[in-house]
């Protein structure tokens, strides 16, 4: 201010007080809130419902919330920090209001200020779609980090794309999945800022020439990339970052040669397909699809967002040299790995580095994330198709691929299969490029997202570039955010942990909570711990009555898988267990005394045939069970329609067994298992992902662990598929129940008998299910004991002991051992007088 000339100042001054920090008092927060029902909706009293209260209030936090992140960026800038971009395909970050005003502290406020004008602040949360840019555990995962980053005052951003269609909406008709489409912006979204300022030119397919030496793509095809930021505040803090998702749309440029052609009509329709790209997101989990659409998606959205943080830094003035000292680049997986050969490429091509300074400032600023060891889900792109689309960059992956496989020369002189199993590209089934391959050469360190995970990745999955590159290979455990996962979802159990601990501290340092360990043995604090308990699944049952017609008891065990299906998840197993203790209460009365309610929820990828008849046989089981009077007091089987972030906060809370039962060695992490946990319930699980680490935190005793361990899986399966393993006789009993078609028919499931028959139980199945069984026979015993303090107990432990799985705790690791960024915390707002 001080270098400014008078009149200059003058504005500034002005400028500052006018937009200075909106004031909270009641009377404030409701003239806000009338003003944009009466202007922003045009409406009247009377002609605003719930929906337009959630529409106002949203537009409330978010004025709020675009005056921090402003403020937020020029800190971060004027301190010139280093700063994460997190570049995910995926950002399942469900709603979004109540989360805002509880990170204002207006929550409280605005319920009171509300009532008075006749709306309950809980009824408009509830008018708020998901937004479900994600499939499941990977995008939730985004979700959280971005939440922990700006709660943290970590200098990050995160990268995606704006989806028009998001994760389909499941519904279960006649015992079947079926998807409809979640057009989830019909009403707009009051998060998003869109930003015609920020549009970025992306090509696909041309030509590469050469001039002047240096190689020039013209591309033929043309469209533009418009950002749409999404504010993500930081909690008790105000530190506000933000997400950028690009949606595509047609450039201004129009084809010389179909204009001239005349033909008007087929050059908007050519236009029209760029608008496409960003459609829809793959609903796919754990496999790839292969599709041109999907890698024009992935194209589209590392070139914008290179060509974004690329444009950011040289506003900064500093040489393009300095590029990785000012930024770390995350790849949420391989789907953004095309980011390594666009910068390199708008490195050489458009700013003219040689190839070694470029790749040197790649290689620095790029890290790598893998999520998954299953080997459908690892992804390769044909070369024909990558040569049509992307000239420049298949020619420059063949560079990488050709000065990487030379160390492997120096490394394995004359180790052709060496160098055959190394390359990128693969030529084994049609000519493919190996996107993990591509990523790990690119990138300085490569991460697995829990312990047992992250050693799979070194020794089984990647072994020959663990061999080279030692050093960059590292572990870290996935965690989530307490913000939502327990404050939002477990009122009261928030509200408890505050009480008890005289602090709130704990919702930003959730080691804390390990303190309330000194109560464990409080039979006062026992009641008040399954009070809470019981609320929570009251709730739950009202949501089941209403949204599956099915009536149960709060009073019995809440036993809960919810995950998206895949036959590694093994929901099946579960559901052969639920036949056996059916089989068992039918045939013997005395059997029918541990009531139990299980609970299922998920959605299969709509092309994944054993996924989909999984559910149906869980449906058919349910139908038959929950009808059947002679037990149905003892027993029920629901299945939740369109599992989604909104109602996991719902159930999550609620369970007091949840299921975690993946072959052991499948399942990288889970985070469900983290979020079961902290709301006290107890786990039954294998040693397989994060569950290790949980219980190694929890102790032993507060989890239910069965079945085989990892090292003994390929022997496991060996033995089956020969022919040499015999299966218990209650696995018999169960097949045999569905052959006689007691679940419906016979020949409808044949497949699902097959998969686990004859040798070919991929997933071990009849290896582990006496395991299983014997466990749950012990939960029965444990929950029903006539001393309830046992299950109080450990339904304690098991979320006091939590406080590792914090996604802060994560964040934290990455940013000191990843990205090398520091904490910065803006100070609070500038409170100007009022009189100047
Ligand atoms: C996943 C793993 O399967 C999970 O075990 C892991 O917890 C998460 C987050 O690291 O990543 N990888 C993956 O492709 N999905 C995962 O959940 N699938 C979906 O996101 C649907």
């Amino acid at each position: 201010l001080k270098m400014l000339p008078n009149q200059e100042k003058e504005k500034a001054i002005l400028w500052a007080v006018l937009a200075s920090n909106l004031p909270d008092d009641k009377s404030s927060l409701q003239k806000e809130f009338v003003k944009h029902v009466e202007y922003t909706l045009a409406q009247t009293r009377n002609e605003a419902t719930n929906f337009s209260g959630f529409q106002a209030l949203s537009m409330c936090t978010r004025d709020r919330l675009i005056e921090r992140w402003k403020d937020t960026s020029l800190f971060f800038q004027q301190n010139q920090v280093k700063k994460v971009n997190y570049l995910s395909l995926e950002f399942l970050l469900g709603r979004s209001l109540q989360n805002g005003l509880v990170a204002l502290g207006l929550d409280g406020k605005y319920a009171d200020s509300l009532m008075e004008l006749g709306y309950k602040i809980e009824d408009l949360y509830d008018e708020e779609r998901d937004a479900g840019l994600g499939n499941g555990g990977l995008g939730r995962l985004a979700a959280c980090f971005m939440d922990s980053l700006a709660t943290c005052n970590l200098p990050g951003y995160g990268y995606g794309l704006r989806y028009k269609f998001g994760m389909f909406y499941q519904a279960i008709i006649e015992g079947e999945q079926v998807e409809l489409p979640d057009y989830w912006l019909n009403y707009g979204s009051p998060w998003e800022i869109e930003r015609l300022d920020v549009t970025y030119h992306i090509g696909f397919c041309g030509k590469v020439t050469m001039e002047n030496g240096r190689h020039k793509w013209e591309p033929s095809e043309q469209m533009l990339a418009v950002a749409y930021d999404y504010p993500i505040p930081g909690f008790k803090t105000y530190n506000t970052v933000s997400i950028r998702l690009w949606s595509s749309k047609p450039s201004d440029e129009f084809n010389l040669e179909s204009f001239n052609k005349g033909d008007y009509l087929g050059s908007i329709e050519e236009k029209q397909k760029s608008e496409n790209i960003t459609a829809v997101l793959y609903p796919n989990d754990n496999t790839m699809a292969g599709k041109e659409l999907r890698l024009k998606q992935q194209y589209l959205f590392v070139s914008a967002t290179i060509q974004d943080i690329i444009s950011q830094f040289l506003q900064t003035g500093k040489d393009l040299k300095e590029f990785s000292n000012s930024n770390a680049i995350q790849l949420n997986d391989t789907h953004p790995t095309l980011g390594i050969p666009e910068l390199m490429r708008i490195l050489m091509d458009v700013h003219f580095l040689t190839w070694d300074d470029a790749w040197s400032i790649t290689t620095k600023t790029f890290a790598y994330t893998n999520h998954t060891v299953l080997p459908e889900a690892l992804e390769r792109w044909s070369v024909d198709l990558l040569t049509r689309l992307l000239p420049r960059h298949i020619q420059i992956i063949y560079e990488i691929n050709e000065r990487f496989l030379r160390q492997v020369e120096k490394l394995w002189p004359g180790d052709m299969e060496k160098r055959r199993q190394l390359s990128i590209i693969d030529e084994s089934h049609g000519r493919t490029i190996k996107m993990a391959f591509l990523a790990i050469i690119g990138s300085q360190a490569v991460n697995g997202v829990a312990e047992l995970h992250s050693e799979l990745v070194k020794h089984s999955v990647f072994p020959d570039f663990y061999s080279m590159w030692p050093e960059k290979f590292q572990n870290k455990t996935n965690g989530v955010t307490p913000r939502r996962w327990i404050h939002q979802a477990n009122p009261h159990l928030s509200q408890l942990f505050t009480q008890k601990l005289n602090s709130s501290r704990w919702l930003t340092q959730l080691d804390m909570i390990s303190d309330l360990q000194r109560f464990v043995d409080d039979t006062g604090f026992q009641k008040e711990w399954m009070q809470i308990k019981k609320i929570n699944k009251i709730r739950l049952a009202k949501y089941i009555e209403e949204h599956c017609q099915i009536k149960v008891s709060a009073d019995i065990l809440f036993d809960c898988q919810v995950k998206r299906f895949h036959e590694y998840k093994r929901q099946l197993l579960n559901i052969l267990g639920v036949i056996h203790r059916y089989l068992e209460m039918k045939s013997k009365p005395q059997e029918r005394k541990y009531p139990r309610v299980v609970i299922f929820a998920g959605k299969a990828a709509p092309g994944y045939y054993m996924a989909k008849l999984i559910i149906k046989l869980i449906n058919s089981v349910a139908n038959v069970i929950n009808n059947d009077h002679e037990v149905n007091n003892y027993l029920k089987i629901v299945f939740i329609p369109n599992y989604a972030v909104s109602n996991a906060e719902i159930i999550i809370p609620a369970s007091d067994l949840s299921q975690h039962i993946s072959t052991a060695g499948t399942e990288a992490s889970g985070t469900s298992n983290m979020k079961f946990s902290m709301n006290g319930g107890l786990i039954i699980g294998t040693l397989d992902g994060a569950n290790i680490e949980i219980r190694e935190e929890i102790c032993k005793e507060n989890m239910y662990i069965f079945g085989a361990q990892t090292p003994e899986v390929e022997s496991i399966k060996k033995k089956i598929r020969e022919g040499t393993f015999t299966p218990d006789k209650r696995w018999v009993q169960v097949l045999t129940a569905i052959k006689e078609g007691k679940f419906g028919n016979v020949k409808e499931f044949q497949p699902i008998i097959d998969s686990i028959s004859h040798g070919n139980d991929h997933y071990i199945l009849s290896y582990d299910f006496p395991s299983y069984l014997d466990i749950q026979q012990q939960i029965d015993k444990d929950y029903y004991h006539q001393d309830k303090s046992i299950w109080s107990k450990k339904s304690i432990m098991a979320s006091i002991r939590c406080g590792k799985f914090s996604s802060d705790r994560t964040i934290r690791e990455y940013a000191k051992q990843i990205w090398d960024i520091k904490e910065l915390q803006r100070p609070g707002p500038v409170h100007v007088p009022q009189d100047i």
